[in-house]
């Protein structure tokens, strides 16, 4: 078929190809879809990156914030029929958990060379299925004023938080739904050897006021003099200090572990390409500033993205060895949160 367009034919043609453009400019999230979001770290920094992506590309984003082990739980129960499309945040060993049992998305960034190569190692271990997005030390605080007040002698070692006198004085998450302190329990038996390591988290019981759902909650608590001593990630420690809380954050003297918090592509995710977009995306440094910017001071994985001022110096602090490939291990996790129920959570004060 001979088609001939006449000049005015060609011009309402053209017309005709204007408007749908500008319609198309006109809604953008509309033209670029969507995207749905399971975010692990804090809240106040969850919303800045959606509203900073949907700005950047147009894609609707719907995010959900969990803590991290809740997050695997949720992507693990809906894996028949998935719902969530990038898993962003959150500590490194439930990534290695649902990559390891198939729940994630192999996926090589044209990001990955500027990555520092600890975050890169945790890509290679999963074999493509999770990155480091940033690092942070696990440590504890006081608030300074309570343990002034109760005239507590300061603690600076993980034996120090035995002490009789901080009975009911001490909060931690519960491990099972917080990356946090599973990182703490991962920590403890690396330092003191698994025998040895549940004695302490059963001496440990009797001094805890609370196993909190989310890792971070006993940081905000301690801030709030709610709890002496909280056991957090040390740059959770520093946001409330930052904010004016009367605290003092601790690296403890044994020694202590820490975090590669990790993204990973779920499985079946309905809108992959965005996926995607939203791996690279977050890999660079203008999106990783956004940390710092909501008062998170993890150190990114971008070798050029600035490391915040506030951030506690990972060189300055005994860091252990911190065996990730073991500790992420789907058989390891498990095990050691059903001894940690059985031997820890249930047993009387
Ligand atoms: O607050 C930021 C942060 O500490 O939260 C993540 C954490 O895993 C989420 O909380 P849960 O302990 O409740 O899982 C960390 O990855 C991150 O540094």
């Amino acid at each position: 078929m001979i088609m001939t367009v006449t000049a005015r034919g060609s011009a309402v043609f053209g017309a005709a190809l204007l408007l749908l453009g500008t319609a198309a400019l006109a809604t953008p999230a509309a033209a670029q879809g969507q995207l749905t979001v399971y975010c692990s770290v804090q809240e106040e920094w969850c919303r800045p990156m959606v509203a900073a992506f949907e700005k950047e590309t147009g894609i609707k984003v719907s995010m959900t914030r969990k803590s991290s082990g809740e997050t695997y739980a949720q992507i693990k129960a809906e894996s028949a029929n998935p719902k969530g499309d990038i898993w962003w945040g959150g500590t490194g060993d439930p990534h290695q958990q649902a990559a390891e049992e198939g729940l994630t998305e192999e996926y090589k960034s044209p990001k990955l060379s500027e990555l520092n190569d600890w975050a890169v190692r945790q890509w290679e271990q999963t074999k493509g299925r999770t990155v480091g997005v940033y690092s942070g030390a696990l440590g504890f605080a006081y608030n300074t004023k309570l343990l002034a007040e109760k005239k507590l002698a300061e603690p600076k070692c993980w034996a120090d938080l035995l002490d009789p006198k901080l009975k009911d004085e001490v909060q931690v998450a519960d491990p099972n739904s917080s990356g946090t302190s599973y990182t703490m329990l991962a920590t403890i038996v690396q330092i003191m050897g698994e025998q040895k390591g549940f004695d302490y988290l059963k001496a440990l019981h009797k001094n805890i006021n609370q196993y909190t759902k989310s890792g971070a909650a006993p940081a905000k608590a301690t801030s709030l003099g709610e709890t002496t001593v909280g056991i957090a990630f040390l740059h959770d420690h520093v946001t409330m200090i930052v904010e004016g809380a009367p605290m003092k954050a601790v690296a403890p003297c044994e020694g202590t572990g820490y975090e590669i918090g990790s993204m990973s592509i779920i499985k079946g995710a309905k809108n992959l390409d965005n996926a995607k977009k939203w791996y690279d995306w977050a890999l660079t440094p203008a999106a990783q500033a956004l940390g710092a910017q909501a008062k998170s001071y993890q150190v990114p994985s971008n070798k050029a993205t600035p490391v915040p001022p506030q951030a506690p110096k990972l060189a300055d602090i005994k860091l252990i060895d911190f065996n990730f490939a073991k500790y992420g291990s789907s058989e390891e996790r498990r095990r050691l949160l059903a001894k940690w129920d059985a031997e820890v959570k249930n047993q009387p004060k």
